[in-house]
């Protein structure tokens, strides 16, 4: 398409950038060289493809999604050959399967890698986007696509002293390519959300002795890991159609229908018998969604599961006082967490856990972590502390729009996006799951947004289009969908990444559309471009 023949593609250096080289970026790059045929230049600021596979390389990083759901569904061959050992994948399985998906469709050729993209800057006298990297290139190109992750940039908190300590210090996201070797050292870990779970369990059995610093306490259910044998292989590929079609048009798209049964609807023995049988076949989304319909939802029936949990943590971690600081007594509202092992970790006679509300970090030394009840000598510290989630990759990049209007100033009162996707004054961009997006397993969500994508980029071409972008009034009503939608369910009461609440000073916003893949997906037809504006100096001519 790039003919660099006309004024309106005069100085054009490509049709598209992507950034990012995980599930997004790879597939808008397939899509949109692959298929439109466009010019496309991708970056990514690690040394190859992966994104957050790339980056998780911690002992123990685990999908929580299952094997056979976490992955694209889009080319049938790719999905008959994916192959798997258990009903969840490990990190280094997940990278080999990108690995995979880029040799297949040549993605590599496109990408320039270890490159970070630093600066956006949308030129209204030429529409064009001008990327600019550290590398000190700047490209112009007409469609810029982001794929910068939504748990990407890390979150790294400031203790006092974090430089005189003179152990190893790792954050879980940033973890080396070559490991560490924790074996016989003394081993912290702060933080247990999804990731320190994981990495308490892996690292457990191999250190002379974990600390564990918690601050909240967490909900946990186990995820039933198991050998997943080529016979259920073979009948989940041959059923493989319906259940994508299942996925997408549910809420979660976690490969299961999500329950209609109200909790409180029925008897306590009721609601014991299908949390234990949800109990014993794991999977935290599943504890959440497959058990009854209004677990995040209705505050009675939320009590009900987390007590249900609350009973087990108490059945399974023999000191009690360890038990009485891992127990939660908040709302189950958080991302729902599912682990191999975790509560029964704190029974080994190697690890102990140290309640951080109780007694909170005052600083690092050279020689550990002093909290007000002492001083807790170690080797290694990880940090399994999370991520700046949803915007923090965009705002760490110069982005400016129309007017010259940057992304930071734009979302000051929280990140928005139309459909996930697009912004006002900021033509021509395609956010992969960026602000207000939908809150699922996420390949399938991917998917569907680099579809939209890659047909609405298509439409331009074919309609001969400069720029697209979302009217005003289609960004807020969208938002405040988002905002309606997850006021009447319970997540917004708990504190967490879902809402920006996990970073100090982080507006605490609306990050997601939580109405499900299926609605999502209804929504973006429905929508159409109607809500679109093209050529917009042309339409306001
Ligand atoms: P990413 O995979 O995050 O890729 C973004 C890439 O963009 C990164 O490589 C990043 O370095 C690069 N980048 C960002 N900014 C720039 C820049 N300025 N310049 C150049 N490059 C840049 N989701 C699930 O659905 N199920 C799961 O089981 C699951 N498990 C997870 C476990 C962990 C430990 C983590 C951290 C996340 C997990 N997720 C899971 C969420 C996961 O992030 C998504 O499933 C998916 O991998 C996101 O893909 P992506 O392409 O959108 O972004
Ligand atoms: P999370 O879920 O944000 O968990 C981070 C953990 O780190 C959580 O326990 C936090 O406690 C803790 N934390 C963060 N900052 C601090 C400080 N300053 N002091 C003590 N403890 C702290 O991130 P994860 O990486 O585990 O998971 C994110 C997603 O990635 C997950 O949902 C999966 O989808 C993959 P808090 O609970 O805030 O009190």
């Amino acid at each position: 398409m790039n003919q660099h023949n006309n004024d309106k593609t005069k100085g054009l250096d490509f049709d598209a950038v992507v950034v990012g080289a995980g599930f997004g970026g790879l597939y808008a790059v397939h899509k949109l060289r692959n298929e439109l045929g466009l010019n496309v230049r991708a970056y990514d600021n690690g040394a190859d493809v992966g994104g957050t596979w790339y980056w998780n390389r911690y002992p123990g990083a685990l999908s929580d999604t299952e094997s056979f759901l976490y992955r694209l569904s889009f080319d049938k061959e790719l999905l008959e050959e994916g192959d798997w050992k258990h009903n969840y994948l490990t990190q280094p399985e997940i990278l080999g399967y990108m690995n995979t998906v880029a040799d297949r469709f040549d993605l590599r050729l496109s990408y320039q890698f270890n490159t970070k993209v630093t600066a956006t800057h949308f030129n209204e006298e030429t529409n064009f986007w001008e990327v600019t990297t550290d590398k000190g290139e700047t490209v112009t190109a007409k469609f810029l696509v982001t794929g910068l992750g939504l748990l990407s940039a890390t979150n790294v908190p400031k203790f006092k002293g974090m430089e005189t300590f003179k152990g190893e210090q790792y954050h879980t996201a940033r973890w080396p390519s070559s490991g560490v070797d924790l074996k016989g050292k003394r081993v912290g870990v702060i933080g247990t959300g999804s990731t320190g779970v994981q990495v308490i369990i892996a690292t457990a059995p191999e250190v002379e002795h974990l600390t564990v610093f918690q601050r909240t306490p967490q909900y946990s259910v186990p995820i039933g890991l198991r050998v997943q044998s080529d016979a259920e292989k073979a009948e989940i590929k041959a059923n493989y159609e319906e259940i994508w079609k299942q996925a997408k048009s549910s809420a979660v798209a976690f490969g299961f229908e999500e329950s209609t049964i109200s909790a409180v609807e029925v008897s306590k023995e009721e609601q014991e018998r299908v949390f234990e049988e949800a109990w014993n076949t794991g999977g935290g989304f599943r504890f959440m969604f497959n058990t009854f319909s209004d677990i995040a939802i209705n505050p009675e029936a939320n009590e009900a599961a987390a007590n249900f949990i609350r009973k087990k943590i108490k059945e399974i971690v023999k000191d009690p006082e360890t038990a009485r600081k891992l127990m939660p007594t908040g709302l189950y509202a958080k991302r729902p967490l599912c682990d191999n092992g975790y509560y029964n970790t704190f029974n080994r006679d190697n690890v102990s856990l140290v309640d951080v509300k109780e007694n909170p970090i005052v600083e690092l030394t050279p020689n550990g972590v002093r909290t007000t009840d002492g001083e807790y000598e170690l080797d290694v510290l990880i940090y399994a502390t999370g991520f700046d989630a949803v915007d923090g990759n965009y705002t760490k990049i110069d982005m400016r729009g129309r007017g010259g209007v940057t992304v930071s100033e734009k979302w000051a009162d929280g990140p928005t996006g139309y459909l996930g996707m697009t912004n006002t004054d900021f033509p021509n961009l395609f956010m992969i799951l960026g602000p207000n997006g939908p809150f699922t397993n996420l390949p399938p969500s991917i998917e569907t947004q680099v579809e939209w994508i890659t047909d609405t980029v298509k439409y331009m071409v074919d309609k001969g289009f400069s720029t697209i972008e979302p009217t005003v009034e289609a960004e807020n009503d969208w938002v405040e969908t988002c905002r309606s939608i997850a006021d009447m369910t319970l997540f917004p009461k708990a504190e967490s990444w879902i809402f920006g609440a996990n970073i100090p000073g982080k507006k605490n916003a609306v990050y997601f559309y939580l109405g499900g893949l299926g609605n999502y997906r209804k929504a973006l037809e429905e929508a159409g471009y109607k809500n679109f504006v093209f050529d917009h100096a042309m339409a306001n001519v």
